[in-house]
């Protein structure tokens, strides 16, 4: 149920569970609770040791959600997975009152894609006492897309996530509970994720564990020439093998099986 990030074990596979309308249709919170504890199951099958479950879709342009609404899509899910598996749970929020909810529900880990700034959610994470995925993105989902600018990328996200470690730390936040990402596609250009990319021991290289979301991501599509969102997989197993053979401990991923398969290949090649 807790999370062991101990580093013989990485990379871990965090397989990822939409609970928004668009990937749940049908309406009834029950049929919802009981199609992500099958899907979750069917993870856990094909080796995932982590399951994030997001109520509010960050793809660009995507509508902001209310607490309430996210605390509805969210709670029920994570209390049924709780009830039916001991797999460690990461619940990807930024709003304080769904952090907290979700680790009594059972949660282990929480994923930010706004690291911790909105208001009252380094209060309240630092009195939870579960690891912390701080990620970086310039600007906010639904306009980040339209014209992101950086002097140097890997420069300035390192920056940004060395302050927020500074700022969690003054909150009372120990630094051994954070985990950091660069933000794949979060207000960046294709070459800005390729730069993170290719510099991704610099992240390593903090000390604290790294975790790598490109899975099915745009950046995928546009470099094999405007590939639908269904034709990534092989995009997507080929980025997670490099971030694992470049030190990432967390690679959030989709197709789990499939992934489960390099990263195992990705561990054996690093351990000879
Ligand atoms: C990431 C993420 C998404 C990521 C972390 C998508 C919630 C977009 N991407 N969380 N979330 N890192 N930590 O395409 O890259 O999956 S949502």
């Amino acid at each position: 149920m807790s999370l062991d990030l101990s580093s013989e074990h990485w990379p871990l596979i965090m397989g990822i569970l939409n609970v928004t309308p668009d990937s749940f249709s049908d309406g009834g919170r029950f049929n919802r609770s009981q199609a992500a504890v099958e899907r979750v199951r069917q993870m856990i099958s094909e080796g995932a040791d982590i399951i994030d479950i997001g109520g509010e879709s960050t793809r660009p342009g995507a509508p902001a959600v209310s607490e309430e609404e996210e605390l509805a899509r969210v709670i029920p899910v994570i209390e049924a997975i709780r009830r039916d598996s001991a797999i460690p749970i990461s619940v990807d929020t930024s709003k304080p009152a769904v952090m907290h909810a979700a680790v009594v529900a059972g949660a282990s880990l929480i994923n930010d894609v706004r690291a911790l700034q909105e208001p009252g959610a380094l209060e309240v994470a630092a009195q939870l006492d579960v690891p912390i995925c701080l990620m970086h993105m310039q600007g906010q989902p639904r306009t980040m897309q339209a014209n992101p600018h950086y002097d140097d990328v890997v420069e300035e996200v390192l920056a940004f996530l060395q302050q927020r470690i500074e700022i969690c730390q003054a909150a009372g936040v120990a630094p051994a509970r954070l985990i950091l990402d660069p933000g794949f596609g979060f207000g960046k250009t294709v070459q800005h994720n390729l730069a993170l990319f290719r510099h991704l021991q610099r992240f390593v290289d903090t000390g604290h564990p790294v975790l790598v979301g490109v899975s099915r991501k745009s950046m995928i599509g546009k470099l094999l020439g405007e590939r639908p969102v269904d034709e990534r997989l092989a995009g997507s197993l080929a980025l997670a093998t490099l971030a694992g053979w470049l030190g990432a401990a967390i690679v959030r991923v989709h197709d789990v099986r499939e992934s489960a398969d390099a990263l195992t290949l990705c561990r054996a090649v690093r351990q000879a």
